[in-house]
């Protein structure tokens, strides 16, 4: 599904940026994450609070496929798949999936690779499904190009060491609502809060290749026995990794 042009963009700079992968209109898309975010707060998915200027706001939810027929049918069984597959070298298979809403006054993320954060798999790839436009203003993501071959140093919180994140080239990336962002799991990243007056909404599938196995499952029994321990920091656990700046709500 993708070209050979575009599978070289991937290999050298360790990301692809593709239109019109969706077999949804935008705001069908944005209308089921409406949906989701009003689930309850005691269901089988995770919902996951932070507190920003603006009172109390939804930050992330995981583990909604089981749940949305029209997320797990975008996330499972369409293009964005069928291009992870190519990407990975072998068939995909959703090893998590969020929603980072971001919603206004919503904080950023610190300078990181998603790697660390994924136990039990060597070969993974992330993606971001933008719901909303993701520009400068409101959090998009910035990225470092070409360095997805080696873990780099980490502090104590598995983000990118400080003498890393100063050493790198980062470059804003924006999304129009229902681009696709392909990262490798080893590239750099980081975000902002949203400064602006409009929500920035995401979705973000990470997918393994077959031959590691079905972990999901896994994936879900490992976070929810790290988050029954007791925080270590006074920001909102997002992640295995503590890259999201949120404050507690
Ligand atoms: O949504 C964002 O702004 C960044 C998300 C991110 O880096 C993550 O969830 O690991």
């Amino acid at each position: 599904m993708i070209t050979t042009d575009q599978r070289a963009h991937y290999d050298q700079h360790g990301w692809l940026l593709l239109d019109n992968l969706l077999e949804l209109e935008v705001d069908e898309l944005q209308h089921e994450v409406d949906a989701v975010a009003s689930w309850r707060d005691d269901g089988e998915w995770l919902h996951h609070y932070e507190m920003t200027d603006f009172g109390r706001k939804l930050a992330r939810t995981e583990n909604f496929t089981p749940f949305s027929h029209a997320l797990r049918a975008l996330l499972c069984d369409g293009a964005i798949s069928a291009i992870a597959s190519e990407l990975l070298g072998e068939p995909a298979l959703l090893y998590k999936e969020k929603i980072n809403y971001k919603l206004v006054g919503g904080a950023g993320f610190a300078p990181h690779q998603d790697k660390p954060a994924y136990p039990f798999v060597d070969s993974v790839l992330s993606v971001m499904v933008a719901v909303d436009d993701a520009t400068v203003e409101n959090g998009c993501l910035d990225i470092v190009s070409g360095w997805h071959h080696e873990l780099l140093a980490q502090d104590e919180r598995g983000c990118l060491h400080p003498d890393v994140v100063a050493s790198l080239d980062w470059q804003p990336t924006e999304l129009r609502a229902g681009q696709t962002l392909f990262f490798h799991a080893l590239t750099p990243h980081r975000s902002s809060a949203n400064h602006s007056t409009r929500d920035r909404r995401a979705l973000y599938p990470t997918y393994n290749g077959q031959s590691e196995g079905d972990l999901r499952d896994a994936y879900y029994e490992a976070k929810r026995l790290a988050f029954d321990a007791p925080a270590a920091s006074d920001r909102v656990r997002l992640s295995l990794i503590g890259d999201f700046e949120g404050r507690p709500a």
